[in-house]
This record gives C-alpha cells, sequence and structure tokens, in this order.
C-alpha cells in the first residue's frame, strides 16, 4: 500500500500560496536532514529500524510546522531544524508504539509494514525507545544560534507533549476507553487533545520560541495549534470510515472494529465535517495580527481539514 500523498495546488485561502511547493520542498529538506541524523551504524540492526520508519515517508507535518513559526518569528530553517527533526522522531516512535501489538495493533503503516511485523516486537519497542530519546539529544546538541534558555523551552515543552500530560496521558485513557460505547466527548476530547494537538502544539511554537518571538504572539500561535490539533484528529477519525488503505497507506475501519468512541460516531459524519471546519476557522482567525509570513500556516490549516490522507 502506498499513500497517494496528492495535495490539491489550488490557491486556498492564502490566495496565491503554492502550497503543492511549499510541502514539497519543506519535505524534502526535513527528510534530507533526518537522514543525516539517523545514519546507519553500529548496531545495525537497530539504526536500520529507525531509518526503516522515520525515513518512510509520511507528510511531515509536524517538522514542517516548526520551521514555518521559526521563519513567522524572523529565524531561519537552520536554527529550528534540529528542533523539526526532533518532532518527527518523536512522532514516528508514537507510530511505532502505537501499531505494536499490545496497543492498535496494526500491520501497516506509511505504506509499508509497521516496524515490528519487520524487526519483531522486542526490536520495535527498543526502536521507538531509540528515537525518542534521541529527539532530545538531537535538540540539545545541534541547536545553533538560539538562545539556550529558548532551547531549554524548547526541551521542556517536548518532554510534556510526550508525557503523561500529553501523548502517554492521552494513549492511556484511549486504552481504558476501547469497547465503552459510553465515553462521554469530555473524555474523547481529552485523548485527542493529549494524543495528537499536544505534538501539533510544541510544533507550532517551539519554532517560534526559538527565534524569540514575543509571548503574544507564542499565545497566539498556540492557539491556532490547539484549533488545528484537535480538527486534525476529527479529520483523522472520518477517514478511518471514509477513506482506503491505499490511499492511508494504513488499515481502515479500525475504529469501529475496535468499538471506538470517536467525533463521527457522536456526531455523525456532516457535522463532524462541519466542526472540523469550524476549527480551522477559527485557527486561521488566530493569526490575523500576522503578516504575509503567515500564509503557510493558513494554507496548512486549510490542508488539515481538506486531505484525503
Ligand atoms: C512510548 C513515550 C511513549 C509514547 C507513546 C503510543 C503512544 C504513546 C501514543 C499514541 C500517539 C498517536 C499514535 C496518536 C495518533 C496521532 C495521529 C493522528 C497520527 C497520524 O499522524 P499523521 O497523519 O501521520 O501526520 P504521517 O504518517 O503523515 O506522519
Amino acid at each position: 500500500m502506498v499513500p497517494t500523498n496528492s495535495v490539491d495546488s489550488k490557491p486556498s485561502t492564502a490566495g496565491q500560496f503554492d502550497l503543492k511547493a511549499y510541502l514539497a520542498e519543506r519535505r524534502q529538506q526535513v527528510e534530507a536532514a533526518l537522514d543525516q541524523a539517523v545514519a546507519l551504524r553500529y548496531p545495525e540492526t537497530l539504526y536500520e529500524a529507525m531509518r526503516y520508519s522515520l525515513l518512510a515517508g509520511g507528510k511531515r507535518l509536524r517538522p514542517i510546522l516548526c520551521l514555518a513559526t521559526c521563519e513567522l518569528a524572523g529565524g531561519s530553517t537552520a536554527l529550528a531544524m534540529p528542533t523539526a527533526c526532533a518532532l518527527e522522531m518523536i512522532h514516528t516512535m508514537s507510530l511505532i508504539h502505537d501499531d505494536l501489538p499490545a496497543m492498535d495493533n496494526d500491520d501497516y503503516r506509511r505504506g509499508r509494514l509497521t516496524n515490528h511485523k519487520v524487526y519483531g516486537e522486542d526490536v520495535a519497542i527498543l526502536t521507538g525507545d531509540a528515537l525518542l530519546t534521541y529527539a532530545f539529544e538531537h535538540v540539545a546538541t545541534q541547536t545553533q544560534g538560539a538562545d539556550p534558555n529558548q532551547v531549554l523551552r524548547v526541551v521542556a515543552g517536548l518532554g510534556k507533549a510526550v508525557g503523561g500530560e500529553g501523548l502517554v496521558g492521552g494513549q492511556i485513557v484511549d486504552l481504558a476507553s476501547e469497547g465503552n460505547p459510553d465515553v462521554t466527548l469530555e473524555t474523547l476530547t481529552y485523548i485527542h487533545n493529549h494524543k495528537t494537538a499536544a505534538l501539533l502544539e510544541i510544533s507550532v511554537t517551539s519554532g517560534a520560541m526559538l527565534a524569540g518571538a514575543s509571548e503574544d504572539d507564542i499565545d497566539h500561535l498556540r492557539q491556532y495549534a490547539q484549533r488545528i490539533g484537535l480538527a486534525f484528529q476529527i479529520v483523522d477519525d472520518i477517514l478511518d470510515i471514509t477513506s482506503t488503505p491505499e490511499t492511508l497507506g494504513k488499515s481502515v475501519g479500525k475504529d469501529i472494529t475496535a468499538q471506538k468512541v470517536t467525533y463521527p460516531s457522536l456526531w455523525g459524519l456532516d457535522e463532524s465535517r462541519r466542526q472540523a471546519s469550524q476549527l480551522i476557522e477559527a485557527a486561521k482567525e488566530s493569526l490575523a495580527g500576522f503578516g504575509d509570513l503567515r500564509l503557510p500556516l493558513l494554507a496548512i490549516a486549510d490542508f488539515i481539514v481538506a486531505r484525503t490522507y
């Protein structure tokens, strides 16, 4: 299964901004940096497994958001690239662990067999561990030209986004909710704010922090991130029902099989689409005070709700 990775090249509400070209260029930069950051070395099995999942494609949305807000705040892509790579390492770790038999038990991810299907569960667990820990080392040792206080702030923010107040917290409530038809909207929103939106939030704010953005600007970016984060998950739930394995690069229909409460199961598909669009409009309004450099973020917000993969 190979994801189609198509992006509508029509101008979005961001006017003439060419999102397709922007994403392609940024993806290429991020992938070159990841390739270099996790070079093959001893013990080869571990590094091969890390590279297998890390370089398997994917939208690279989190690193691209980080680079975009660094530029928005007057910084360069080089300044944010180690953090951008770390975000993708953390995200990839979460996918590897999420796919394990003890979690979602998936066979396909990003159009190929999941990490544990190729390397075994033991190696897949260690691969995730190595990516997670290396992400922090990479930010701390490779970031150049930033205020050290801001680097510390980014490291702390990444830790918070991954731990009990982030991915792990969201995942454990998600696991506990499986098969329970009485899960409330409040619990569902807790799960997704932690599992999905928390990492998107630090992806957006970290780039701006490294570039020395004002607290007011960071607050507006945080609001943008929280809104796109929830919209992203609503669309993820919709795609699990409406898409195909070929397009998504992973199994579909998992939520219904696992009897998971999702936004479409609570609201229906049409209302879920309406809520996602409303969140995206609100996210774009959060950026009203920024100039033309906000165009990539506006276009990415539109892409999140219109995406088919
Ligand atoms: C072990 C510290 C530790 C944490 C892991 C497994 C876990 C805890 C959390 C699960 C987090 C998770 C997989 C959330 C789903 C987020 C999501 C919507 C992923 C899909 O992201 P895309 O569409 O994927 O951006 P690509 O492949 O394009 O990058």
